[in-house]
């Protein structure tokens, strides 16, 4: 297969002249070209086939101990004047950029296939959707694409009916973390990145295209490219709304968007549309509408049981690619907290010793497609995308931020999401469980300034009246013992339905300077066993912990200096001036 569109076969030809592949393959997209390329993977050990019997079609993926998370450090967007990146990302200038990138490129494929993939994000007839070429040399990146991507035929005859496309140029390299770098020119549409095989790194659909050069474009096309998960939430009486969550990595996007009710709630239903990002639109009459631009989930796999979140754990028994897990005698994937079975060989191929740490990676994962879950909706198809009745934001907090509040408009919900904290985790190489800001769980993946973002979120407000409402939550705060106060998970639920009654006015709520709290009694704790003195905690707020941070807000909205949309400003000191009234 080769193209007719004279700019897409140039690019190729341009790769392959600079990187000296062995051969080039352009992929189709079909079940035997995978199956094939598994073969070929499990021959020179990139892949291991799992427990056959329990496991079904299932490999283990062990990634170089030196690659096992997205690098911040090493991601750059690289526009031409450095403020339209923002203080928010590493810089680059284009030119610079292209160079040094370009040099570690230079014959990186020598030896190796240069395989071509084509890709849709989105549905493959949606307007909203958006085309890609990725050029990688790793059988491991094709693999995982053909699950998180719409790859394949059909998505290069669109391109070469649209004739524009995304180029996603990936190699391996060496992998010498010395010689990574994942680089994004959202001014050409276009990214490199180098000497990683790992997740948001590689596979370039995701972070890279979804998230950094979406969200440049999407500003200015007038759309929302966001890290946000899509559930729809279906009562016993059949009314169904959407919900897009936006939670930074490792922070329970993938557990909420595919939630069991508990016993205590019967007749609810779980939809999953998404679990890691959505592209949002106005339709012609306001109303704000979602797609996934994924056809797969790529989820952190420690953590998750029968108990947790059974969809999760029934649907990667099947179809399923494992990255950086240990494994059991049996040959089955074991993870930490999986609660069955027993680790012998570890994530790096050794066998297990607990004194050199858990025996599968803390950021491991695992790929299937979004069809495997049980809870898949099919409305992940709709080309129009689902209408969305709120949006909610949040963080890993052990302290200050309550299970749960509204903001007061749509004005105020743009300063809750810019003033997003969250404890670092494993997804990303670096120091674990430091709050940091993370605005709209963005901070990296937008691919500009801060400023200009939430200026554009800012802008929503002018070209409808019917927004959405915006929340906030919190499933982390802890005792001072470390235990986690609210049980999470599938009780989850309780929250997502008092935020819809808000939406619905059908309860009342207590007005606090920071938005609107759940009253006494406003969320359901039947069948919970949690005290009294817990749910006060997690409802109720601090109002000098409150004014601490919202200083803190301020000061970092304000490093961001000229381009600081005013309205911004006046909204952080409107609270700031309730919460000083109020003590
Ligand atoms: P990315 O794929 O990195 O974007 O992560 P994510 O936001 O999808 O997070 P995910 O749902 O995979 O959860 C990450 C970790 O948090 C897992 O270990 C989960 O078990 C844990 N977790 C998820 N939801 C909850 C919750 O409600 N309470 C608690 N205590 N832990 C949770
Ligand atoms: C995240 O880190 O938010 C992920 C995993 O979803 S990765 O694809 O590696 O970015
Ligand atoms: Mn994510």
């Amino acid at each position: 297969m080769t193209t007719k569109l004279d700019a897409l076969q140039q690019w190729v030809d341009e790769v392959a002249a600079l990187t000296q592949p062995k051969a080039v393959q352009w992929c189709s997209g079909s079940d035997a070209e995978y199956d094939q390329l598994v073969e070929m993977m499990l021959a020179d050990g990139t892949l291991t086939k799992l427990n056959d019997d329990s496991y079904p079609n299932c490999y283990l993926h062990l990634s170089d101990p030196s690659d096992v998370a997205r690098v911040e450090h090493l991601t750059y967007v690289c526009t031409s004047d450095q403020e339209d990146a923002g203080p928010n990302n590493n810089w680059m200038a284009p030119d610079e950029g292209h160079n040094k990138v370009d040099a570690l490129f230079k014959g990186a494929m020598r030896g190796r296939t240069m395989y071509v993939i084509p890709y849709c994000m989105g549905p493959i007839d949606s307007p909203f959707s958006r085309c890609g070429v990725e050029i990688t040399d790793s059988a491991y990146v094709v693999a995982n694409m053909k699950m998180m991507t719409r790859m394949g035929s059909a998505a290069l005859e669109r391109i070469e009916r649209e004739g524009s496309f995304v180029k996603g140029l990936h190699s391996v390299g060496d992998l010498d973390p010395e010689r990574r770098l994942i680089m994004h020119f959202p001014e050409e549409l276009s990214i490199k990145s180098i000497g990683s095989g790992y997740g948001g790194n590689a596979l370039l659909g995701k972070k890279c295209h979804a998230l950094r050069i979406a969200s440049y474009q999407a500003r200015t096309e007038g759309w929302l490219a966001e890290h946000m998960l899509i559930v729809g939430v279906e009562s016993p009486a059949g009314e169904v709304h959407y919900i897009a969550c936006a939670l930074p990595s490792a922070c329970g996007k993938t557990n909420l968007a595919m939630l069991i009710p508990p016993p205590s709630q019967p007749g609810w239903k779980i939809w999953t549309l998404g679990d890691d990002i959505a592209w949002l639109h106005l339709d012609a009459s306001g109303q704000l509408r979602a797609i996934n631009p994924e056809s797969g989930y790529f989820g952190v796999v420690p953590g998750t049981n029968a108990k947790t979140n059974k969809n999760a754990f029934e649907m990667i028994t099947r179809d399923a690619i494992y990255t950086n897990v240990a494994r059991t005698e049996d040959n089955e994937p074991w993870w930490e907290d999986k609660k069955v079975g027993t680790p012998a060989i570890d994530w790096q191929g050794r066998k297990y010793d607990p004194a050199t740490g858990p025996a599968a990676h803390p950021n491991s994962r695992f790929t299937v497609a979004a069809t495997n879950n049980p809870s898949y909706s099919e409305l992940a198809e709709a080309a129009e995308g689902v209408p969305i009745s709120a949006i909610v934001f949040g963080g890993r907090r052990k302290e200050l931020a309550p299970l749960v509040y509204e903001s007061r408009d749509w004005k105020h919900g743009v300063l809750v999401g810019a003033g997003v904290a969250s404890e670092t985790t494993a997804a990303n190489v670096g120091e674990v469980g430091v709050v940091r800001r993370d605005p709209m769980a963005m901070k990296p993946f937008c691919g500009y300034n801060f400023a200009d973002y939430w200026a554009h979120w800012l802008s929503f407000a002018d070209r409808s009246d019917k927004l959405p409402k915006i929340f906030h939550v919190n499933w982390f705060r802890q005792d001072e013992n470390g235990k986690f106060l609210w049980p999470g998970f599938g009780e989850n639920l309780r929250v997502l339905r008092w935020i819809i009654d808000r939406c619905e006015g059908r309860v009342d709520a207590v007005e606090t300077p920071i938005g609107y709290l759940p009253a006494a009694g406003g969320i359901d704790t039947n069948d919970l066993d949690i005290s009294d003195a817990a749910l006060k905690a997690l409802t109720s707020i601090d109002n000098t912990q409150w004014k601490a941070e919202m200083a803190s807000i301020g000061e970092y909205i304000e490093s961001y200096g000229e381009r600081l949309p005013d309205a911004l400003r006046e909204e952080q000191q409107r609270v700031a001036r309730e919460l000083d009234k109020v003590s």
